[in-house]
């Protein structure tokens, strides 16, 4: 399997994460990465490849997801921050909240950086938006790859991670949505149906936002339950979609404590949707924050598990994009993102 990889990512170098009260390192780190390519060169997977140089790649794929102006913020939010003084990293302190319900976008960088944010554990720091945008080209290769038939399985290790970003606001580490504008850009070169299975320990409330009004993408999320969990308030089973888009977001929410029993049955209805839904390709948000002991999730998978997952995937039969999401056991990160690759290798 074709496994694209950029070392850019080490841009995204951030010192603080609001957690717990206190400021500590963020678990979303570089050494996540690390980990994962010993486990990649230690079974012997690959090829890795570098991302596609060519900033026209996907390019309209970008534009069509996220909103102008968000992305203008993001580009010279660092240099805005560092111009008004500030001394640490950019974390949001105000937001339009329910009782602003038709804010303007402020001026000054603080007041864009609170319109912008939709939660503050995900500062923003120097480089920040190099690794992003180097993430996305990870992303948008992969995607390529697919939709061109060169592959049937591809595996962009992204990082930073994407699935929380929606049209116009970044957090829980995300910035730029790789899983949506993988699809996007699928549907760009000719696929007419695309589903996304966002299989991370967290909703991915952004790629659910941005698709919702849409039929040609289906999205289809295995989650915890929001009322436990990041990012809080979406990610229920009642949200199906609206408009032309009824029908074709599936939310699954479990309990704390839920074992690989009962996740996967969630998994094989998701997969029976997909099935009926027949897309032309597949795009799956892979996080590895399902384990046992990730810490800052609940779910109890195991690693063993994650063979099954990717096994129960393929058996799909679908040209499939990989696309790396969270996972912050980083000790184990490797061996459990390896066997899900190994698992999405069985393909008949
Ligand atoms: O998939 N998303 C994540 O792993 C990030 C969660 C951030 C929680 N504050
Ligand atoms: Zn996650």
């Amino acid at each position: 399997m074709d496994i694209i990889y950029t070392d850019k990512h080490r841009l995204r170098a951030a010192k603080t994460e609001l957690y717990g009260g206190e400021l500590v390192p963020p678990f979303e780190c570089p050494e996540r990465m690390d980990y994962i390519l010993e486990a990649i060169a230690d079974k012997s997977l690959g090829p890795i490849i570098g991302p596609d140089e060519n900033p026209k790649l996907g390019a309209n794929a970008i534009a069509a997801i996220h909103d102008a102006g968000y992305l203008a913020f993001l580009d010279t939010a660092w240099e805005e921050w560092e111009a008004e003084g500030m001394k640490g990293e950019m974390i949001p302190t105000v937001w339009p909240s329910r009782s602003m319900p038709s804010p303007h976008i402020p001026n000054f960088i603080e007041g864009k950086l609170g319109y912008y944010a939709l939660s503050c554990e995900t500062s923003i720091a120097k480089n920040t938006i190099e690794a992003v945008y180097a993430s996305a080209q990870v992303a948008l290769t992969g995607a390529e790859m697919i939709a061109s038939g060169k592959n049937q399985l591809a595996f962009s290790l992204c990082r930073p991670p994407g699935h929380h970003a929606s049209r116009d606001q970044f957090g829980g580490y995300c910035f730029i949505n790789n899983a949506a504008i993988a699809a996007q850009h699928m549907r760009d070169q000719g696929a007419k149906r695309v589903a996304i299975l966002d299989v991370d320990f967290h909703h991915g409330n952004g790629t659910q936002a941005i698709f919702y009004d849409r039929d040609d993408v289906l999205f289809l999320s295995l989650h915890g339950d929001p009322n436990d969990a990041f990012p809080h308030f979406l990610g229920h089973k009642s949200e199906t979609g609206q408009g032309a888009g009824d029908g074709f977001n599936l939310n699954y929410p479990m309990p704390p404590n839920t074992p690989y029993s009962t996740w996967g049955e969630a998994l094989d209805h998701a997969i029976s949707a997909i099935r009926d839904y027949a897309p032309d390709s597949l795009v799956v948000s892979f996080g590895a924050d399902t384990f046992e002991n990730d810490p800052i999730s609940f779910f109890k998978l195991k690693t063993a598990d994650y063979i099954d997952m990717g096994k129960r995937i393929t058996a799909l039969g679908l040209p499939t994009l990989i696309v790396m999401e969270g996972g912050y056991a980083v000790r184990d990160i490797g061996t459990n993102t390896v066997n899900f690759l190994i698992g999405m290798e069985h393909r008949s």
